[in-house]
């Protein structure tokens, strides 16, 4: 192996050889640890540590880095307190993540690592969000993802690297090409001759070199890292090496012929480097021997300490409490001295559309750090011309036409949010959400809980029927989220509620998915205030007074049941509101069977797993003694949604209501 030392001093050199040989050590000691069962798992990155470890050395402090299972190197190489690393792996409350998550996976603002939830490709498209931070503020910094050979075959990857190309996002993407993802071997994996061969469909520069020469790693990263900050673009590296233990230490090699083993043996990187540096008299044999020994003595001594961490016992208040991040307490003088054109006694009559507007407007405004995303939204305004003129006043910048990547522009708002930016995304639809289904569900709503790092993220979601649009733009997908811990589900009905839990939604620090229902855009008016201010999340309106039932809904089915109440003025009907999924109001569904004794649950959702099930469910549970009837639940019929008008009408729960109210009558 061939080391070029370009113009590094001997100290430097030093400093990269023990960078490169202190993640070895420490994973030569898990080894042992595993084998007296002290741990459970291990992903083992020997061999490979030149990447992680030439790569970490050649940025700055403060740039982010997005790390995979067999990065331990770029941990250590940011000098995290190996003790802490060690409580992190032993599952200890005082590792990085109060036990909640395992091995690699959490991160750390303070390093300004975002380690890797386990599906690997979603890692990517964080660092095109933290590369956009950085460009729109005009820094000169990269950010660094990482990804297996494995993981370029998934949609993430390609998703990751157009947006990246496409917005111009100064992100190194490494690719580590061990060979192997778990069993399969790289020709079963792809067919491209080399995997930069893929940064040409994306229009990127690419370069594959010889990933276990920490030189190598080191020179290129920088090298490269300069491009990416003087052309603003980004970069792909393919960085052959191999991984010398089986996927995981239980998973054993039998699939990986010897030989490979042998010939990659000898390309060792650290036993390479150190016949370098022994070679051009860096160092000599003693010095190597007293350096394995302070990190031996090291390791040892920081093992102690993290043996002492106490057993956890399980909190339950702090586990929930810890699933949302905290509202900041902002001082709302200074917002309001932006928007004083606004009085807050005059209203003006708005169409539910018009109020989502005011409300992105004025979140404008009001947060210089708010970025818009989705497919059409600049010029064209979006889909239904929601975002129409705040390309013209806010800028291309703030306002952002994307390509056709949910996935990663969903990632890409969390990269914002780990630089202290807000983003709303609109969804061109609310059922293309399934696109971007897995960085929501996993990535958005579990962060806060996983590693303290909140996802300040509103996705609007178009949704809903009504409009004959058939199975793939109708749907109400609500219920997909609500059983998502860490997300926060709205739904407004009116334009007032519209604005103001929208507003409501981009200052909650948590993500938030905010259902807008189609058919209100346009056929549902009322007065809306001028002025900024916020619906509060969690909590339910009574939009019509009555005594002998209560109807528990929201949405478009919220006009549903006022539009029946008025066609049966003989009934008294109490309809509630709820106007956000998740937080449920409880206090007002307790107070609306404590009322009338007999709830109907209405919504445009299909039955199954809809939302009135675990509302009924919770009913039963803590208000059985004040029903007269049992929960009744219209919901719309277990079928995917038909485009024929006549088919759909038969669909929706609105066909039933009056046969479901009859019924609860009868009680
Ligand atoms: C979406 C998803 N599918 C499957 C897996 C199971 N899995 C974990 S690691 C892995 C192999 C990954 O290979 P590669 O990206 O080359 O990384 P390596 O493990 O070789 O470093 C697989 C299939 C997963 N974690 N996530």
């Amino acid at each position: 192996m061939e080391f070029n030392r370009t113009t590094l001093s001997n100290e430097e050199l030093i400093n990269i050889y023990r960078n490169l040989l202190f993640p070895r050590m420490i994973e030569e000691k898990m080894l042992v640890l595993l084998r007296q069962g002290k741990i459970s798992k291990w992903f083992s990155g020997i061999g490979q540590e030149a990447i992680a470890v030439g790569s970490t050395l050649a940025l700055q402090d403060d740039e982010w880095i997005m790390p995979m299972h067999r990065n331990l190197g770029v941990f250590t190489s940011r000098k995290m307190p190996l003790h802490k690393l060690f409580m992190q792996w032993q599952g200890n409350k005082e590792g990085y993540s109060k036990g909640r998550e395992r091995s690699f996976h959490f991160g750390s603002k303070e390093h300004h690592i975002c380690g890797m939830i386990s599906h690997l490709g979603p890692q990517l498209a964080i660092a095109d969000g933290v590369a956009l931070a950085y460009k729109l503020r005009r820094e000169n910094k990269v950010s660094v993802a990482y990804t297996g050979d494995g993981g370029t075959s998934e949609g993430d990857f390609h998703e990751a690297l157009n947006v990246a190309a496409v917005w111009d996002l100064p992100v190194i993407f490494i690719i580590e090409n061990n060979g192997y993802g778990l069993s399969t071997p790289v020709n079963e994996q792809y067919r491209c001759k080399s995997l930069i061969d893929k940064a040409i469909g994306y229009g990127m520069e690419s370069v594959r070199i010889d990933g276990n020469n920490v030189m190598t790693v080191y020179d290129t990263i920088k090298g490269v890292r300069e491009y990416c900050i003087r052309e603003q673009k980004p970069y792909l590296i393919e960085c052959m090496t191999f991984r010398m233990r089986g996927h995981e230490e239980a998973s054993g090699t039998k699939y990986v012929p010897k030989e490979l083993f042998e010939e990659w043996g000898k390309k060792d990187p650290i036993k390479n480097f150190e016949q370098y540096l022994t070679a051009v008299q860096v160092l000599n044999e003693m010095q190597i021997a007293d350096i394995r020994n302070e990190f031996k003595q090291h390791i040892e001594s920081e093992l102690e300490i993290a043996y002492q961490a106490n057993e956890i016992i399980a909190d339950t208040d702090e586990e929930l409490n810890d699933v949302y991040a905290k509202p900041l307490i902002v001082n709302r003088e200074s917002q309001v001295a932006e928007l004083t054109t606004h009085d807050s006694r005059l209203t003006t009559e708005l169409r539910f559309i018009d109020g989502i507007k005011q409300a992105l407007h004025q979140s404008m405004l009001e947060h210089h750090n708010l970025i818009l995303m989705g497919q059409d939204i600049a010029e064209y305004g979006g889909a239904f011309k929601i975002t129409e003129g705040l390309v013209e006043e806010f800028g291309k910048d703030r306002v952002r036409n994307t390509p056709l990547c949910e996935s990663a522009i969903v990632g890409t708002t969390l990269g914002l949010s780990l630089e202290g930016f807000k983003a709303v995304m609109e969804m061109q639809f609310a059922d293309f959400v399934t696109e971007g289904f897995n960085q929501i569900v996993n990535n958005l709503a579990k962060i806060n809980y996983r590693w303290n790092q909140n996802a300040d993220v509103v996705i609007r979601m178009p949704t809903g029927a009504g409009v004959a649009a058939g199975p793939f733009h109708s749907q109400s997908n609500e219920a997909w989220f609500t059983h998502v811990p860490g997300l926060k589900v709205v739904y407004p009905s009116t334009p007032y509620d519209a604005k103001g839990l929208l507003i409501a939604a981009i200052n909650d620090p948590n993500p938030v998915l905010y259902f807008e229902h189609k058919a209100l855009y346009r056929s549902v008016s009322g007065n809306v205030p001028e002025e900024y201010y916020e619906v509060e999340i969690g909590k339910a309106n009574i939009v019509n007074e009555g005594d002998e039932i209560s109807i528990i809904t929201y949405g478009a089915a919220v006009h549903w049941a006022l539009d029946y109440t008025k066609e049966h003025a003989d009934i008294s009907i109490e309809i509630i509101d709820l106007r956000t999924l998740l937080p449920l109001d409880y206090d007002a569904i307790r107070n609306a069977v404590a009322k009338t004794g007999k709830v109907l649950l209405l919504h445009e959702d299909t039955l199954m797993g809809g939302i009135g099930g675990e509302i009924s469910a919770w009913i039963s549970e803590h208000c059985f003694e004040m029903l007269d009837a049992p929960v009744l639940r219209c919901a719309s019929l277990d079928t995917p949604i038909p485009f024929n008008s006549n088919l759909e009408n038969n669909f929706l729960a609105k066909s039933r209501l009056d046969e479901y109210v009859k019924k609860l009558l009868s009680y």
